[in-house]
């Protein structure tokens, strides 16, 4: 039987065909009486009819892929941090406005629907937000491509200010069931853990083949969400793991009479997937994620195997149809798991595997932080994976024994080299493993690759310069722009036309239209709708009233040290004491009215992010509670900052804030998505801020503190903070506010700890030592905004400069200069 001869109800896409399909889904697949139905029924049912819509040019775009043979990339990631798929879904199929109407007829409103739906926040933040950009990006431009990750039952977690203060609840997404998975019981693979080695004995003997015994296993099921690319028949697949006991229960436990004792061990096997880890370092739970680690990198690697030898009977050639990319280190372990398998189970031989191997894999780094560089200890490793140790083992010694070839016997070298870390406990450097076992090695921004190679990679660096290179991150216009910002994609769509969706190097055509006073009056007006939906959130989850004709100055990312929301707070705080000043002297202020939002969540574990979330909470409630300041300064913390809340504030914000300590941010993707949402930037030279103002001119971008090297120059030194704190009379009457309990009278020591950090303990991030150019900057800031104009007309010209950052054009340069790999043709 072909396709043809197979007889089905082919989903029409006019009003009254959609009507019926949601009304055929509504009662028999959801099973509700449409005079009961509630709003989440209506979601459910549209969500179904919806999802029909993609199904045929996905079944079209893997059979295509597979009658073409073409070479297949599998990105693997510990996150992808989808958001909300309904209206992104929509966009895609072109149904936006019929699905409107259809459901209109209905007496429901698509918009409210559309709110109901829970995020898919398996991600924590630019990581896993980048790899569902990448996605987008890899179904528009039909590259061939796989998603594999998690099935976590919980999310993100979801964040609550009670008393100020940050509370953790759990994210539970699925309590509704989720319309966009297709669960595939028939997909599964047993993933072993424990146990231990035998060695076969054999002409490759040490390198030889093993058996790994006496395991006990866990089995990963498979559940696949559609991604349709934009402006194309192409979608792609998002394979998500879900782990599910091998047996049911222990039946001879039950037989005992021991109920509760004949679940536990299928619960804890269903741990393995039950929740993301909100990263942070804390050791608790550390085995649960070396666990989760290997469980979706073994289904994984089962996976794609198979589907290869469908096609092929040898593995000669594997990296002509097979490249697996490593988003961080999380999935590394993805590299012995291979090697496992060529050698145990397809009988290769160690050099043949290995060289396979190195073919295949690619790795992105996304942190040069201490702290997030993953190491496993070896006992840990030898417990739950012995032979996947074995196989580290192996690749370290042959890999030694190379450089010792080559460069003679350089002990100290070596101890650096080695992908074991030898000094206290011994434990894998899982970027080391990566390294060795990748073509290619990529940074994410131009910054970050540089450094990158100067500092936790320089000795790889000698040895293989030619595996280095950049990859610029970017962010998927149709998510950032043409769903979060409606009022501008329509300015956008009548000016230039749409074809910026997929080719967002188009929006240089705007560059003279910031000349253009009707232009430029439509511009605003645009931003000033945005303002206005982001104040009536706020409006009504907080009860603060907003003046939109103030400047919206926004910070909004995971709270982390290095970030600096620290130096905000010290801004807003001196921003303050002169409104103060003003009224105290009797003198008109003269202050441009600022509205600064801050969001974000903070790492459970993470105390001193924490108490800068207080602190922004407590300075919030004090200046907003001051009628001496009135509307020329409110401060506000948008509570669980996420995908969907994201797409409310960045259309909304005027200024964005990206102001980490040089060297610190790998490359930041907000602030790609502020800029291509006309606000301004103010900001260090780090990460890709670096690039952006090169794209948008540096007359255009508000740039201010040390730079890189001045960074570790002023460290060599002997940094002094307290130097500079004495010697700033603003910053010193800031900071001793804040220690002495202006804003926690009722505890008046709360801060003591911010205040010590900063003047006695070093300043690690260096905030002081940017504060006098952090301040001046936002002075020209305050100037230029007084020019509405002005400041429209370089905003303009920000979006203009936006085109080279578009995941497109990155993913573009993954496929053609790490992945080799050609788009699907379709009929
Ligand atoms: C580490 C850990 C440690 C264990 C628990 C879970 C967990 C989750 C994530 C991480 C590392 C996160 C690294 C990361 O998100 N880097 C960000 O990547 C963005 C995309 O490349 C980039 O724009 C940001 O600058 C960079 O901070």
């Amino acid at each position: 039987m072909t396709i043809k001869d197979f007889a089905y109800d082919h989903p029409d896409r006019d009003v009254a065909a959609f009507k019926r399909a949601v009304a055929n889904k509504l009662i028999y697949a959801v099973g509700k009486d449409p005079v009961a139905a509630s709003q989440d029924d209506w979601l459910n049912a549209t969500s179904q009819a919806v999802r029909d819509q993609l199904v045929e040019r996905w079944m079209m775009t893997t059979r295509a892929n597979y009658a073409q043979d073409l070479k297949r990339v599998y990105y693997l990631s510990m996150e992808f941090l989808i958001g909300r798929t309904f209206t992104n879904a929509l966009l895609a199929v072109d149904l936006y406005d019929t699905v409107r109407e259809a459901l209109a007829d209905f007496g429901v409103d698509m918009s409210a629907l559309s709110e109901r739906e829970p995020d898919a926040a398996l991600g924590n933040g630019g990581l896993g937000r980048l790899a569902a950009c990448f996605l987008d990006s890899m179904a528009t431009l039909g590259v061939p491509g796989m998603g594999y990750g998690i099935r976590y039952e919980y999310g993100m977690f979801r964040q609550r200010i009670v008393d100020g203060q940050q509370v953790e609840t759990p994210d539970y997404w699925l309590t509704r069931g989720n319309p966009w998975e297709f669960q595939r019981p028939e997909v599964n693979y047993r993933v072993r853990f424990g146990g231990h080695v035998q060695k076969r004995e054999g002409k490759n003997a040490p390198y030889g083949a093993a058996d790994w015994v006496d395991t006990h296993d866990v089995l990963a099921v498979a559940y696949d969400t559609i991604i349709p690319g934009y402006g194309t028949q192409a979608t792609n697949t998002l394979r998500l793991w879900s782990a599910r006991a091998t047996e049911e229960i222990d039946l001879s436990a039950f037989n005992r009479g021991n109920y509760m004792g004949a679940v536990q061990s299928k619960n804890q096997s269903e741990n393995v997937s039950r929740v993301l880890y909100p990263d942070d370092s804390t050791p608790s739970g550390r085995e649960l994620r070396l666990h989760q680690e290997y469980f979706f990198c073994s289904a994984s690697v089962q996976d794609l195997l198979r589907r290869y030898l469908r096609n092929h009977k040898t593995f000669e050639q594997l990296s002509e149809k097979v490249s697996i990319h490593l988003n961080d280190t999380h999935p590394v372990l993805a590299v012995p798991e291979l090697m496992r398998l060529l050698l145990d189970e397809h009988g290769l031989a160690w050099d043949e595997a290995w060289a396979h191997t190195q073919k295949v894999f690619s790795y992105t780094n996304h942190t040069l932080m201490h702290e997030a560089l993953e190491t496993w200890p070896v006992e840990m490793l030898g417990r739950i994976l012995p032979r996947h140790l074995q196989i580290i083992y192996d690749m370290n010694a042959k890999f030694l024994a190379t450089v010792t070839q080559k460069v003679g016997n350089d002990v100290e070298l070596m101890r650096r080299l080695s992908l074991v870390d030898e000094s206290g406990e011994r434990r894998v450097r899982m970027a080391y493993v990566a390294v060795l076992a990748s073509h290619s090695i990529n940074g994410v921004s131009g910054l970050h690759s540089e450094l990158m190679k100067q500092s936790i990679f320089a000795d790889f660096d000698k040895i293989f310069p030619e595996r280095f290179n950049n990859k610029t991150n970017g962010v998927t216009p149709r998510r950032w722009l043409a769903q979060a910002n409606p009022p501008l994609a329509g300015l956008l769509d009548q000016r230039i036309g749409k074809g910026w969706r997929r080719d967002l190097s188009q929006l240089e055509a705007l560059r003279p239209m910031a000349a253009q006073p009707a232009f430029v009056r439509a511009f605003r007006h645009a931003k000033r709708e945005n303002k206005l939906r982001l104040a009536n959130w706020v409006e009504q989850h907080l009860k603060i009233d907003l003046d939109t004709d103030a400047m919206f100055d926004v910070q909004v990312k995971r709270i982390h040290e290095y970030k600096r929301q620290l130096l905000n707070v010290l801004h807003v705080v001196a921003r303050y004491h002169r409104i103060l000043d003003a009224q105290a002297a009797g003198a008109p202020v003269d202050i441009v009215p600022r509205v600064v939002v801050f969001a974000g969540k903070a790492a459970s574990a993470y105390a001193m992010a924490k108490l800068v979330i207080r602190l922004i909470n407590d300075v919030a409630s004090t200046i907003n509670a001051d009628a001496r300041v009135g509307k020329l300064l409110k401060v506000v913390f948008l509570p669980n900052y996420s995908v969907s809340l994201a797409e409310i504030i960045m259309p909304a914000a005027d200024l964005s804030e990206q102001i980490s300590t040089a060297g610190t941010e790998a490359s930041g993707t907000g602030n790609m998505k502020f800029a291509l949402n006309g606000a301004l930037t103010i900001g260090t030279l780090d990460g890709a801020n670096v690039e952006m103002r090169e794209n948008v001119g540096p007359e255009n971008i508000f740039i201010f503190g040390n730079t890189t090297p001045e960074v570790a120059d002023i460290r060599a030194r002997g940094y002094q903070p307290r130097d500079i704190y004495e010697e700033n009379a603003e910053l010193k009457r800031v900071l001793d506010a804040i220690r002495d309990g202006a804003f926690s009278p009722g505890e008046p020591a709360r801060y003591q700890g911010i205040y010590d950090a900063l003047v006695n303990w070093g300043d690690h991030y260096l905030l002081l030592a940017d504060y006098a150019s952090y301040v001046a900057k936002q002075a020209e800031v305050d100037a230029l905004y007084r020019d509405s104009d002005a400041w429209t007309r370089m905003a303009i010209l920000n979006v203009a400069g936006m085109g080279a950052f578009s995941s497109d054009r990155t993913i573009a340069q993954y496929a053609h200069e790490i992945w080799n790999t050609k788009p699907v043709v379709l009929g």
